[in-house]
């Protein structure tokens, strides 16, 4: 049997790097007789078509990052909210792939006829613009790129940016056209995708990070023969410690070589540079819970004090 992957990412990113890994595990523990076929970004459509292919049976797998899936799942949302998640991605590490928060979500994927494998980290997300953003004023009539879904676009304006939603293989002509003006990604996907090229600064607010999720169609997952199902089920366990360190090295290395092959100028905000956007995000959460109701506010409030607890039992 063949096993279609589809990523929203092109060859050699975070993604691409997971899928291999995958592919890896998958036939070995099959002996080959499952094959798993890997589509970067680009063969088959943007990510809001590689779901719906999912949907479709067109493809076994896929990645769905909550940035474009919000429009369909609203309590995904969460992760594009800014300043939830920990400043120590160890804790985010335990969080994200705590089976509780996999409960919150997995009937919400059922209902869109899908099955949630995993939800992946993928490092910090970093603006870049073509001017320096150090403060909210800063971001004062800023086009922002921002991925499709509309409770991420609610993130820019409450810092009083005119976000504009579109597909990422659109980023780039966008930036060098001009009809955005910045843009936020991981830096791995800044380097790959040629962001830097066209942009002058690049700020590191640590406000989020870049969270997607794995998915499966779910009659076709239901419908496994176990030997099978136990072969996904390990890989995918079994590719949390691979993924965490993998998007590490990812991002540190891109990063040395942006700066080999550019003079974009870096900003690292400080700690009151961070309060500043940490206080303007908060009404975002409100918005957050209107679109996604009750279970929304189960899901900030279930994550919010996971990450709180988290923290106290790493300090100790
Ligand atoms: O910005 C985006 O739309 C995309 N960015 C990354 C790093 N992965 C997938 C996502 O679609």
């Amino acid at each position: 049997v063949t096993w279609r992957f589809a990523l929203e990412e092109i060859e050699g990113s975070v993604q691409d790097a997971y899928a291999k890994e995958f592919k890896k595990e998958v036939e070995k523990a099959s002996d080959g007789n499952i094959k798993v076929e890997i589509y970067p970004y680009g063969s088959l459509g943007t990510s809001s078509q590689l779901t719906e292919l999912v949907q479709q049976g067109a493809v076994e797998l896929a990645f769905a990052s909550p940035g474009h899936l919000a429009s369909v799942i609203p309590e995904v949302g969460v992760f594009t909210l800014h300043f939830v998640l920990s400043d120590d991605n160890d804790v985010n590490k335990e969080v994200l792939s705590s089976d509780k928060v996999h409960d919150l979500f997995a009937d919400r994927y059922n209902s869109q006829g899908l099955e949630l494998l995993s939800i992946v980290p993928e490092g910090w997300m970093v603006w870049t613009g073509n001017k320096a953003l150090r403060t909210p004023a800063d971001f004062e009539d800023f086009k922002m790129r921002t991925m499709t879904s509309p409770i991420l676009t609610e993130s820019y304006k409450a810092y009083g940016a005119n976000p504009t939603p579109m597909p990422y293989s659109e980023v780039y002509s966008g930036l060098q056209l001009k009809q955005i003006d910045g843009q936020v990604n991981p830096i791995f996907a800044i380097e790959e995708m040629s962001f830097y090229e066209v942009q002058n600064y690049m700020t590191m607010a640590h406000h989020a990070q870049f969270i997607s999720t794995v998915i499966a169609g779910k009659d076709w997952y239901d419908g496994l023969p176990d030997d099978q199902r136990k072969i996904l089920d390990d890989a995918r366990d079994n590719l949390v410690d691979y993924i965490y360190k993998k998007q590490e090295e990812f991002n540190q290395k891109r990063l040395d070589k942006i700066k080999e092959n550019s003079d974009i100028k870096i900003i690292t905000l400080t700690d009151e540079q961070r309060e500043a956007f940490r206080k303007a995000s908060m009404p975002v959460r409100d918005i957050y819970i209107k679109e996604a109701g009750d279970r929304g506010k189960k899901v900030l409030d279930t994550i919010t004090s996971m990450v709180k607890e988290k923290e106290a039992e790493m300090e100790q």
